[in-house]
């Protein structure tokens, strides 16, 4: 369909503010693989109300993280960056797929335990069949890659099992996707307990540096990182909060850890930190200017977001239509 291009799927939920977890883990590969794939990047909106939400902050943030996947450099004439929401076709795939995934598969699932501890007061149907709406996401547009943290692993498995089985009864209806996870950054911990992951909903803000932080305030939870009493800078896995360093400062500067380990080879703890915090400034800051240019171009956004719904309905519902017409919906008369 795209002339020979590979597919690529991903999608991020507008759930808070982006953490530098989620632009090294992810969004940061996706701007270095855009160029090679035909690309889709949700804003997953459906998938956000499986928590409660505020709907005026959804809507903002939704519109913010649009504009954050152009910021990081994203270009939305080659790139399909659209609202889940805008395209039918992933809540109608979903609820096919439903029927094709078992209770106990998505019993296992640790994403949906954290979250259901985390909200004990709602755990809702929609949580537990939220890997099922993400493979939907997937299959819909035949990805054959997608880019994602670790911490998504197990839902790109599920999404697998799920196409394969719908394929042995169908015939080959999906193709099969991979996941991509990066070689460093994948998973970047909680800067106040490095054996958690940084994450947008943490409630300790010292523990995420945001995207949008300024410049002072990223040095200021840089220095307060949580790290030993070693005194060495070494990449083990016996010093999770310094591992957690080198790893920010490793993606942020496109240096091996090994390299990083010789480069502060006998310096301090305070030094390294400093260090990293000016790597974090020079990444966020040119996202920063570009936000901030994106915010005044209110129609120009508005014309994306119109275009890319469009272009994602249009491939989704080839998709769509194949699967419907396999499961034995009566086909639309024209
Ligand atoms: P929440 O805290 O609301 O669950 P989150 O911060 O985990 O959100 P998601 O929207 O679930 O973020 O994830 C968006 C993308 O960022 C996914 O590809 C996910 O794997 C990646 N990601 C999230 N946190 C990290 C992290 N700490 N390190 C690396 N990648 C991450
Ligand atoms: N569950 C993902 C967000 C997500 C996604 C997708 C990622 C929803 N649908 C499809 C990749 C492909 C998360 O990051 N929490």
């Amino acid at each position: 369909m795209f002339e020979g291009k590979k597919v690529l799927f991903s999608g991020m939920q507008a759930t808070g503010n982006l953490t530098l977890g989620n632009y090294l883990g992810a969004l940061r590969n996706w701007v270095n693989l855009c160029d090679e794939y035909e690309c889709f990047y949700s804003v997953v909106d459906l998938h956000s109300i499986t928590i409660r939400q505020d709907p005026a902050t959804l809507r903002k943030r939704a519109r913010s993280l649009l504009m954050i996947y152009i910021a990081a450099g994203l270009d939305p004439e080659k790139n399909c960056l659209y609202y889940q929401s805008h395209v039918s076709g992933h809540a109608e795939l979903a609820w096919i797929l439903d029927c094709f995934t078992y209770m106990g598969e998505l019993n296992r699932m640790t994403q949906f335990k954290d979250k259901s501890a985390k909200h004990a007061d709602n755990i809702n149907a929609g949580l537990f069949t939220y890997p099922v709406l993400m493979a939907a996401d997937i299959l819909l547009y035949q990805a054959d890659v997608v880019p994602v943290g670790i911490d998504q692993k197990q839902h790109l498995e599920i999404t697998r099992d799920i196409a394969q089985r719908f394929n042995a009864i169908y015939g080959d209806v999906f193709t099969i996707p991979e996941g991509y996870y990066g070689k460093v950054g994948a998973k970047i911990m909680s800067l106040q307990d490095p054996s958690k992951k940084m994450s947008k909903s943490d409630e300790n803000p010292n523990g995420s540096i945001y995207l949008m932080d300024d410049p002072d305030t990223v040095m200021r939870k840089c220095k307060r990182a949580v790290t030993d009493s070693e005194a060495q800078i070494l990449y083990r896995d016996e010093q999770p909060g310094i591992h957690n360093l080198i790893d920010i400062y490793s993606a942020c500067t496109s240096k091996t850890p090994e390299e990083v380990v010789k480069e502060f080879d006998g310096k301090g703890y305070g030094e390294f930190k400093m260090a990293v915090g000016e790597a974090v400034i020079s990444v966020l800051k040119p996202l920063q200017q570009r936000y901030a240019e994106l915010e005044k171009d209110k129609a120009y956004i508005d014309e994306i977001i119109k275009a890319n719904a469009e272009k994602a309905s249009y491939v989704s519902s080839k998709t769509l239509r194949k699967v419907q017409h396999k499961v034995g919906f009566p086909d639309r008369v024209r």
